[in-house]
């Protein structure tokens, strides 16, 4: 009797789980586009465009392997609409009544298998570089779960930037050479960039008739979509932008939307790149003398380090992490991150590369939309499904600790020792936003200031009981404390003023 071997879409490698317990000759490969899967949130256009495209040629890839695959299109007659639907249908037409499936990246998924009325045997997913119970054996017994800890371990596991017990070059992190501000005259390499094909172009006609109300503009569409395609985006980073990554990692300016980063999240998160492979890649080029220590550091560490870690924390807090709600924020989130018209400039920058590229560097992430979204008090439910939405990345294995934890403190700091907040000059310093902003960076009151001055001091008095007593935000507190009395409630003022009206609908 056969076994139906299920394959998500963001399980396309040979390697996966499911994959390696099936038999070629005997099973069936079960792989669907379905309704539950594109409107559980309302992802970017080019979101499901990337994924059903690199599903179809994967499916073809293993067909050619010699598989036996059954592959439902979005727009099939009889498509079930889900992935247990398609199981249940595939199950009968086949006679099959097991499920190889490698485990998914994501609660909800979990949970609809663990109660399809099937035999799913679930697989622990193997590709990642630590596995739940190495995660989980570090995370006993520790007071926090600092990711700098988990990442030394994982550089003594892999030995990756190791020379024998030690940090090549006798430091475990380079980050404190990262943060160099970009200037524009720089030589910026363009990021790899692929016509689409016939069967990328069927796809795009899908998206374009059943997706045209959702956020983010489908075309023009330039993605990977297979994973020789994916290794030439790798090499591309590799040889032109991976030397100064470190540098200007933090970065951002306003018409280089992509700088020195590697844009391969997508590739990574939906199977068809690996990131051990990619991490020694890496050290490679750094061995070869082509990028140095604080360049390739600080992208191992990414990938080996937060990668790794942000997984771990996902399964370890359980099913409930993202609604958390740590600082009970309420409000609602403003249309200005739906494209609406919005004054501030980094923010109306942010939000359109979102819409157009669905993606966005880690700063733009953190320092602009996660920043303001947490001065501004959003909900970090709200927040959160942003980020699924509308990221080409976004999975939520990785997405939830990133917003709910790293970005919104919404976890009460299971990640983060403190909250990621700034006001202006932050973004002044690593950015060219200010430049052209309606709103002065210098202003700290009074018509113009930049909201993010009124609502940074407005974020710290609020919740002052929980923070004034870390020590890596007392200087903060102690320049809030020497401000005029007066002039700090002005800022209140004012910051409240704001808030009302943004969440009037005023644009700001
Ligand atoms: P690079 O800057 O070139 O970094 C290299 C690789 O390191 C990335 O491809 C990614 O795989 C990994 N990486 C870097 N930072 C992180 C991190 N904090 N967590 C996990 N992996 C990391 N990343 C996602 O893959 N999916 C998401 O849904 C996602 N949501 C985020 C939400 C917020 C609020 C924030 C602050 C960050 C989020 N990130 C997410 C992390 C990070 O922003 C992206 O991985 C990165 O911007 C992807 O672009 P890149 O491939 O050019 O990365
Ligand atoms: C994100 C996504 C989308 C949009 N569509 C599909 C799909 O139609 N079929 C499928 O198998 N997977 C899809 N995915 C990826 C899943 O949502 C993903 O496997 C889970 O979120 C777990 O990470
Ligand atoms: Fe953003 Fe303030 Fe700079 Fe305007 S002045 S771009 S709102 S930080």
């Amino acid at each position: 009797m056969p076994r139906l071997v299920l394959v998500l879409g963001d399980q396309l490698s040979p390697s996966v789980a499911a994959l390696k317990a099936a038999e070629k000759g005997r099973d069936v490969v079960v792989m669907a586009e379905v309704a539950a899967e594109t409107d559980y949130v309302r992802h970017h256009p080019k979101k499901i465009a990337l994924i059903f495209a690199a599903m179809r040629k994967f499916a073809a890839r293993l067909k050619s392997d010699g598989w036996k695959v059954a592959y439902t299109r979005l727009d099939d007659d009889g498509n079930a609409g889900s992935i247990p639907g398609e199981l249940l249908r595939r199950a009968e037409e086949h006679g099959a009544r097991s499920v190889l499936a490698t485990r998914p990246g994501e609660w909800r998924l979990i949970e609809a298998l663990e109660d399809c009325p099937l035999d799913v045997a679930m697989h622990e997913d193997t590709r990642f570089i630590a596995s739940h119970a190495e995660f989980e054996s570090w995370a006993e017994g520790r007071k926090a779960l600092r990711m700098e800890y988990f990442y030394r371990e994982m550089r003594r596991k892999t030995g990756l930037l190791m020379e024998g017990d030690e940090p090549a070059g006798d430091k475990w992190n380079y980050d404190h050479d990262n943060r160099k501000p970009a200037e524009d005259d720089l030589f910026l390499p363009k990021p790899l960039w692929f016509e689409p094909d016939e069967e990328v172009e069927e796809v795009l006609q899908l998206v374009e008739q059943r997706f045209a109300d959702n956020f983010g503009k489908l075309r023009p569409f330039g993605f990977a979509t297979t994973a020789e395609q994916a290794e030439k985006v790798l090499t591309h980073f590799i040889q032109t932008a991976l030397e100064n990554f470190g540098t200007y990692q933090d970065a951002m300016l306003q018409d280089q939307r992509f700088l020195y980063h590697s844009l391969i999240s997508a590739y990574l998160n939906i199977g068809v790149l690996d990131p051990l492979d990619v991490c020694q890649r890496v050290e490679q080029a750094w061995k070869d003398g082509k990028a140095p220590i604080n360049a390739a550091e600080g992208f191992i560490r990414q990938i080996l380090g937060w990668r790794e870690y942000v997984r771990g924390i996902y399964f370890h807090e359980g099913p409930e992490y993202p609604s958390r709600n740590a600082l009970n924020h309420q409000r609602a989130l403003p249309p200005l991150f739906w494209g609406a018209e919005t004054k501030m400039n980094c923010l109306a920058q942010a939000v359109n590369q979102t819409e157009e590229e669905a993606y966005a560097h880690h700063i733009q992430r953190l320092m602009i939309t996660g920043n303001f979204a947490l001065i501004a008090q959003i909900n970090p439910s709200e927040v959160h499904e942003w980020y699924l939405e509308v990221y080409f990345d976004a999975f939520e294995w990785v997405e939830a600790p990133n917003t709910v934890g790293m970005s919104q403190f919404a976890d009460g700091g299971v990640i983060a020792s403190k909250p990621y907040v700034s006001s202006g000059n932050y973004i002044h310093k690593m950015s060219d936003y200010c430049g052209s902003c309606h709103y002065s960076v210098s202003k700290k009151t009074g018509e113009g200031a930049c909201p993010f001055n009124l609502l940074y001091w407005h974020f710290l008095d609020r919740h002052r009981d929980r923070f004034e007593n870390n020590p890596r935000m007392a200087q903060m507190y102690r320049t809030w404390d020497r401000m005029d009395h007066g002039k700090r409630k002005t800022v209140l003022r004012e910051a409240e003023a704001f808030l009302t009206r943004m969440s009037k609908g005023d644009p700001v």
